[in-house]
């Protein structure tokens, strides 16, 4: 697994067939609506869902991946935690699938590395983490009750983690990682084209474990993300709003219809936020943090399309 390199983005345009649509996302959108109503603008699909999936973490989560060990995370906080998460995602109309606890894999419950989820279809991941690589295969089945198009990563050699996508309005943004190598992301850009989406190779800082550790989607023209990552250069053209020195670990927050499911604990960056007009919902992190899991972590968000 290569590490993180920086380098020139490398654009993987769209190639064929269907795909000359200016986009199925807008198409998808506009025939079925979230809840039954119509959009009358393209801008929402990449922060409109009518469903989440989530997982519930078993108690092997004491022993779950971690860059750094700030020591085991408490098990009844976390899952209460959780709660408060999927009460959130609820209280915005979707519906949220609620996955039994998997013990064998103590990282199981961070489900937004297992998948990448569109409107015309759902792709598996290969995590790059070997003992995550199994989650990824147990998702695939509740993907296909939802989806009529599944496909998955599959090279020996090709490694990616959904936590280093950052789906936009326009395109796919994906950062190499310790977990995202350059087969991934290739062999991603090939299984999306089909669809029409446009993806851009970008690189998730060194020593950050995904790059939606750093960044997150917070409208159709406005990203959040640590200075550190806006410094290489990768949001150019939107709208970027840094968080504020010493609250990085912030960065990681979710848009999830009309909510902004942000880390609790972080008051400078939330009043930026508030101030600029975001709707927030802060949900207690602290244990999930101990795993470097954050709010995106713990759920695939999508609007399936059959
Ligand atoms: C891991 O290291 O894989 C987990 N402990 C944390 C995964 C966080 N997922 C994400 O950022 N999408």
């Amino acid at each position: 697994m290569p590490g993180s390199i920086p380098g020139s983005p490398t654009i993987f345009a769209v190639t064929s067939g269907a795909k000359n649509q200016p986009s199925g996302w807008f198409f998808h959108l506009m025939r079925d609506g979230l809840r039954g109503q119509t959009f009358e603008s393209p801008n929402m699909r990449s922060y409109s869902f009518t469903h989440a999936i989530t997982r519930q973490p078993p108690a092997s989560a004491i022993h779950g991946l971690r860059a750094v060990d700030t020591g085991a995370p408490d098990l009844a906080q976390m899952r209460a935690h959780h709660a408060d998460y999927i009460a959130a995602l609820k209280s915005t109309g979707a519906v949220v699938v609620e996955l039994p606890s998997l013990e064998a894999f103590p990282d199981s419950l961070f489900v937004e590395d297992t998948a990448l989820c569109l409107p015309e279809g759902a792709v598996v991941m290969r995590p790059g983490a070997p003992s995550r690589l199994g989650e990824a295969a147990e998702m695939a089945p509740h993907l296909r009750a939802l989806y009529g198009d599944v496909r998955a990563v599959t090279g020996a050699e090709n490694f990616i983690e959904a936590g280093d996508i950052l789906t936009t309005e326009t395109e796919i943004l994906v950062g190499r990682s310790a977990r995202t190598n350059a087969g991934g992301v290739a062999e991603l850009a090939g299984i999306v084209s089909d669809w029409g989406y446009r993806l851009r190779e970008v690189f998730t800082p060194p020593g950050v474990l995904h790059f939606k550790t750093d960044c997150s989607l917070l409208d159709a023209e406005t990203i959040l993300a640590t200075e550190r990552l806006d410094a290489s250069g990768c949001f150019k053209g939107s709208r970027v709003i840094h968080t504020v020195p010493g609250e990085e670990a912030c960065a990681n927050a979710i848009r999830f219809n009309d909510l902004v499911l942000f880390p609790a604990g972080f008051p400078r960056t939330r009043d930026k936020l508030v101030a600029a007009g975001f709707n927030l919902r802060e949900i207690g992190n602290s244990e999930c943090a101990k795993l470097d899991g954050g709010m995106s972590c713990l759920s695939l968000r999508f609007s399936p399309s059959a």
